[in-house]
């Protein structure tokens, strides 16, 4: 058995001076490289699956399927409105299609388990952690803050700034982190249920896929994600990592399926891509504004189309952990983003 750094320097190599590998060959190295990992985890090689992952995820958006479709909505009767609510074991990629088409969103309770969610949010207060001190210029925790350079043809990855402003921190810029959420994820067997629903492999982006600690000081504001992402397939995993929507920021949400954009910037809307409370409050009618109570592990999926904001209270005492993922299907992906298989 070659040792790993032999496998990793021959991986290199070849990348270098041969023709781009096949996704087969790529799907082989990340099964390869994610069990090693498994048995001893290494900064080297969690930084090579990131670098992998967009590899095989450039190579994905290659082969989009343009006649690819959502799932079709069916399987068992939904939950009631107005928000479905799932055990992990009961949401296929038909009841989500269902749930979506009828709420917008489909809500699991435990869609991982209560202490791995627990784990990732200490591994985002980690992150978070080594960004400052690297800000101050100290040495850091090999590995949970180091900055994605996706390929050339992305040029530098925008925004870094206001994402740190707004409460967020890159996924791919913790290799550490995005190890043990995608370790997360294959548990929860998320890339056939989400690939399922959208039709082709999902695929998840550099530029969206971000782990968030909000402060109850953190004021929300209405939106769709569609407004700034343009045309696209998509479906947000919004993962909380620690309990939310009482004592901690949450989502308010109006959880119904709303067919197109509304208008943006109007009244008191703070920012030009977010709509006012008025607007959402009128889209919402009779079935209110929700502010739902997620335990760790406790998920919420949307798509483009969803209204929702993050739903804090002056009252609130205590920060909140969560990873916003927007997975994409080929055929549907933001032109700018930098994409990593999921
Ligand atoms: O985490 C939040 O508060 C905002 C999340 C969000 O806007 C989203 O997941 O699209
Ligand atoms: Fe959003």
């Amino acid at each position: 058995v070659d040792s790993i750094s032999a496998v990793l320097t021959r991986w290199r190599n070849r990348s270098r001076s041969e023709a781009p590998a096949s996704p087969e060959v790529l799907r082989e190295r990340l099964a390869e490289l994610s069990s090693a990992n498994r048995r001893s985890r290494r900064p080297a090689r969690e930084r090579e699956l990131l670098r992998v992952r967009h590899q095989l995820g450039l190579a994905l958006l290659e082969d989009p399927a343009p006649w690819a479709r959502f799932a079709a909505p069916g399987g068992a009767p939904l939950p009631p409105p107005p928000l479905p609510e799932f055990g992990p074991g009961d949401l296929t990629s038909e009841t989500m299609r269902a749930a979506i088409l009828r709420d917008g969103c489909a809500f699991v309770r435990g869609l991982i388990p209560r202490d791995r969610a627990t784990a990732l949010a200490e591994g985002i207060e980690a992150a978070f952690d080594a960004r400052d001190r690297r800000g101050q210029g100290a040495e850091t925790d090999a590995g949970f803050y180091e900055e994605f350079e996706p390929d050339a043809r992305f040029g530098e990855v925008p925004g870094r700034e206001w994402i740190q402003a707004g409460g967020g921190l890159l996924a791919a810029d913790s290799p550490a982190v995005a190890f043990s959420m995608f370790e997360a994820y294959g548990q929860a067997g998320l890339a056939s249920l989400v690939s399922g629903y959208l039709g082709e492999p999902a695929v998840i982006s550099v530029h969206k896929t971000t782990l968030r600690r909000a402060d109850p000081s953190v004021s929300g504001a209405w939106h769709q994600d569609g407004r700034f992402m343009g045309p696209v397939r998509s479906l947000n995993l919004w993962l909380a990592l620690s309990r939310c929507g009482d004592e901690a920021p949450g989502l308010d949400i109006v959880p119904r399926r709303i067919d197109d954009y509304l208008a943006t910037g109007t009244d008191d809307a703070p920012l030009g891509w977010t709509i006012a409370d008025q607007q959402a409050r009128g889209a919402a009618a009779d079935i209110g504004v929700v502010r739902p109570v997620f335990e760790p592990g406790d998920a919420i999926f949307f798509d483009e189309l969803f209204l929702h904001k993050t739903g804090s209270s002056p009252d609130m005492t205590r920060p909140r952990y969560a990873i916003e993922n927007w997975f994409f299907a080929p055929g549907g992906f933001p032109p700018d983003y930098a994409p990593l298989a999921t």
